[in-house]
């Protein structure tokens, strides 16, 4: 069969298309993972966020798909319904395949017929979408595949759900980057590329999609293959790879032992980027900090989430920020974690989320301020009630969800206000104080990117003060008339397909 995988264009505030274009794992594993007989093309769209029809036309020209594959997040979903027409429209008989976060958590939103959608694709989606492309090739029933939802023809019906997947077994297959077929993947002017280390998490927090998506289990890789991983990312040019596991340092001794790995294996000259857990780095860091430097880490994000402790509790996220002795809670771990961090030369991506129901200003404003002294790149975002996720939940009963529109889920547009400040003040505090945190880390990612930063610092700047004028600057102009004319530029970008081109 010839199949055509897509990501959706849809970017977000603190992955700023200029700088951060990485290509979507899930595709390229897909990729890897059908029988080797079939022609995969995979097709991140965020490398052509600004021509997204007529490469998609392009596309499906060339590679005459008899089946097109869509991998889509919530507040990608409206891009993902209008694409879906589109390519309806240009090759009617090609099954359309939906899966990833929101199609497994909100499936019946792709059951509408006029979508043209024939299968969506629930959980992890490697051995279902195996299973689906031969049942397809053969003509056999699909009403045995586990995680598959489908249409008969009359109505969409729903599978049972596939158990996850033991990594460790080696049943997944390595991914299949060779299948793509755009190009332009950076991160700050260098190639980038991402790899799986292990899959899962086994804590709850309650903005977290991941355990309603798979439950809370943690199934790892083994170190070989990962290492292989990691060879042929950088073989096709992915000389900054990110390390995309959603716990990695659940198992602090693997993730040490991953870090010798790549040393030992000289694959360490590169970047690596991963995300953190406040509380194994904070307990680990003396060895772990110094190791993983030597292996090659910049840029670590940590999920500090909140500095306070009512909103870690509403967040539930105290158990991964706890700083413990003894087995013992002891206090918070953050500022460890970020010293351990800072010591040993590597960059803290601050992970917070402002705006939580109990939310004062005066706390939105204590963690602005912890960001601003402490983190190197902020990346603050807003409680988004995401599909199934606990907090979603809360947010509906209490009443708070104030923007219904999927494609402001991004993150860093508020869309539920608070109990006592207004879901716009919310935003305007955060984006008020972000930019110039943004700016102050310009100088040190000059030394480490220097022909980026030359070439782009006009732009990463212009991208930073959308909607700001030299009145603004020189305070000639009240900032939240900036701010309104910096969402009107957001919400224009978000248009990557017309309604009306279809
Ligand atoms: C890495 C990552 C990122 C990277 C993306 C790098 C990249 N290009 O891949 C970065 C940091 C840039 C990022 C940013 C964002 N992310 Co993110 N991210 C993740 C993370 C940690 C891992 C995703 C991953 O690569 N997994 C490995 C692959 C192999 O697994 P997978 O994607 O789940 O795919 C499997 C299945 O879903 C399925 N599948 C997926 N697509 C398809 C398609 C088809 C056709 C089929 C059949 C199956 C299928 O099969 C795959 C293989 O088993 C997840 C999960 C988590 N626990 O936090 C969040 C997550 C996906 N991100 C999320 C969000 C919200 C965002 C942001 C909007 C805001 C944010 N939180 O930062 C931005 C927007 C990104 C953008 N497009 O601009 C949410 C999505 C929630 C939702 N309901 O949509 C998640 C789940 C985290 C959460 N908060 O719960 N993210
Ligand atoms: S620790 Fe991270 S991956 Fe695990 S539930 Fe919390 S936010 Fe999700």
């Amino acid at each position: 069969m010839r199949i055509l995988l897509l990501s959706m264009p849809d970017s977000f505030e603190h992955t700023p298309i200029l700088a951060v274009r990485m290509p979507n794992g899930a595709l390229a594993s897909l990729a890897g993972n059908v029988d080797p007989h079939h022609q995969v093309a995979v097709a991140d769209l965020v490398v052509a966020h600004d021509r997204v029809r007529e490469t998609v036309t392009r596309l499906v020209q060339e590679h005459r798909p008899d089946l097109v594959g869509f991998s889509v997040m919530t507040f990608q979903r409206r891009t993902a319904h209008r694409l879906a027409r589109l390519v309806h429209t240009l090759v009617p008989h090609a099954h359309i395949v939906i899966g990833g976060y929101d199609p497994s958590l909100a499936t019946e939103a792709y059951e509408d017929p006029t979508l043209g959608i024939d299968f969506v694709v629930r959980g992890e989606g490697d051995l279902t979408f195996r299973a689906l492309v031969r049942a397809l090739e053969q003509g056999d029933p699909v009403d045995d595949i586990a995680g598959l939802s489908w249409h008969d023809g009359q109505r969409f019906r729903h599978n049972a759900d596939r158990h996850v997947t033991r990594l460790e077994a080696e049943t997944v297959r390595p991914p299949n980057r060779a299948a793509r077929v755009l190009s332009g993947y950076t991160f700050m002017g260098r190639g980038v590329d991402v790899v799986e280390t292990s899959r899962g998490c086994t804590y709850d927090c309650s903005f977290c999609a991941i355990i309603e998506m798979r439950g809370r289990n943690f199934h790892t890789f083994p170190l070989e293959r990962v290492i292989d991983d990691i060879r042929d990312a950088r073989a096709r040019g992915g000389n900054v790879i990110f390390l995309v596991d959603d716990n990695i340092t659940l198992d602090v001794h693997r993730f040490t032992a991953l870090c010798e790995a790549i040393i030992d294996a000289g694959l360490n000259d590169d970047e690596f980027i991963v995300q953190a857990m406040t509380s194994a780095i904070a307990q680990h860091g003396t060895h772990l900090a110094p190791l993983m430097k030597r292996a090659g880490f910049r840029y670590v994000f940590l999920g500090i989430e909140n500095i306070l402790d009512e909103d870690l509790l509403f967040l539930k996220a105290r158990a991964k920020n706890a700083a413990r002795e003894h087995g013992r809670i002891v206090g918070n771990a953050t500022l460890a974690a970020i010293d351990h961090l800072h010591r040993n030369g590597m960059y803290v991506v601050g992970g917070l989320i402002v705006g939580n129901p109990d939310d004062t200003v005066a706390s939105i404003l204590a963690n602005l301020a912890f960001a601003r002294r402490y983190v190197d790149w902020p990346y603050i975002q807003h409680p988004t009630p995401y599909p199934r996720t606990p907090m979603s939940k809360e947010f509906r009963e209490r009443g708070l969800i104030v923007n219904e529109r999927l494609e402001e889920w991004d993150g860093t547009t508020a869309v539920v206000k608070t109990a006592h400040v207004t879901a716009e003040d919310v935003e305007f505090l955060r984006w008020r104080a972000e930019r110039w945190m943004k700016v102050r880390h310009l100088p040190r990612a000059m030394v480490h990117y220097p022909r980026f930063a030359l070439r782009h610092w006009r732009g990463m700047l212009a991208h930073t003060f959308r909607g700001a004028t030299w009145r603004s600057f020189v305070g000639l102009e009240d900032a939240r008339a900036t701010f309104h004319r910096y969402k009107a530029v957001r919400a224009r970008e978000r248009d990557y397909l017309d309604e009306d081109v279809l």
